[in-house]
């Protein structure tokens, strides 16, 4: 069985990061270990959230893992608190990964053309050079453009797309992807850029204008995990698209309407049968 280190938060309520990650790439079936970051009440968009940083636990814990012979297939990285915590993870990934281990960067710190309240633009360079040695990265158009310094556009075309990638491959991402990426009127999808082969490629399927939370973690966890069951880059990303958008459309029938994340559980069994198919 392939195993994935995924290194993130616990918001305990909120449907993100490691409460999404774990049970997702669990139910692809990858051994999913956790490395948690901070436990918080909530996700930072609730008011009055609580947040207990464990930063100190993670070299601990990792070095109890070198010493048991501990390897990893793939190192996944969202959502993390600090700028200090950035070069931890750093290091652990030095530690842990080899030629043949996938390094995938979810740089998690914002959307829609904002950070989330817990950063500014200093953590969003140190981001970058988090994603500077990842296989693959995963920014949203919001964190590329403030990785990258090319501002950040609401409406856009496929070149400014395509520069944005080129310039997350200059700072050293093998395989940098967009996601959230329109690249017409009324769909949406993501956009990669393999460094090796100097290709483009990317999928789209109909946008449904609704925002919901987490939505990101869960595109993230799930093209992770194709990844590391050895789907190509275009199966990979049409995959977690669909599953994401599966979701959002559930979602939208739960009349709680549960803004702060998505409904994730129902579509497990859809996302199990996708994987199947794609075998
Ligand atoms: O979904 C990304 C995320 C993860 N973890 C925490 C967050 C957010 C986004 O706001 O606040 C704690």
């Amino acid at each position: 069985m392939k195993r994935i280190l995924t290194i993130q938060d616990i918001s305990c309520f909120g449907k993100c990061s490691l409460t999404v990650a774990l049970p997702l790439i669990s139910a692809m079936g990858i051994e999913t270990v956790i490395l948690p970051t901070a436990v918080l009440s909530t996700h930072t968009l609730f008011k009055g959230f609580t947040c207990k940083d464990l930063s100190d636990q993670l070299v601990p814990i990792t070095e109890h893992w070198k010493e048991q012979g501990i390897t990893f297939d793939a190192i996944y990285t969202g959502y993390l608190g600090t700028e200090e915590e950035i070069d931890t993870v750093i290091d652990i990934i030095h530690t842990f990964a080899n030629e043949n281990t996938l390094v995938f960067i979810d740089p998690a710190m914002g959307d829609n053309g904002k950070l989330y309240p817990a950063f500014n633009e200093h953590y969003a360079k140190k981001n970058a050079s988090l994603c500077a040695i990842a296989d693959v990265s995963v920014p949203n158009i919001t964190e590329a453009s403030f990785m990258t310094g090319i501002p950040y556009c609401e409406i856009y075309t496929e070149d400014y797309v395509k520069d944005l990638l080129k310039a997350l491959a200059s700072t050293g991402t093998k395989i940098p992807i967009l996601t959230g990426v329109s690249l017409s009127a009324g769909k949406t999808g993501a956009m990669g850029y393999d460094t090796k082969t100097r290709e483009f490629f990317s999928y789209q399927n109909d946008r449904i204008p609704v925002s919901y939370h987490g939505t990101g973690d869960i595109f993230s966890s799930v093209l992770a995990g194709a990844f590391v069951l050895g789907l190509d880059r275009t199966k990979a990303i049409q995959i977690a698209a669909d599953y994401t958008a599966q979701t959002i459309a559930e979602t939208q029938k739960n009349p709680e309407n549960p803004w702060y994340g998505v409904d994730f559980e129902a579509t497990i069994p859809a996302l199990v049968k996708m994987l199947e198919e794609a075998k």
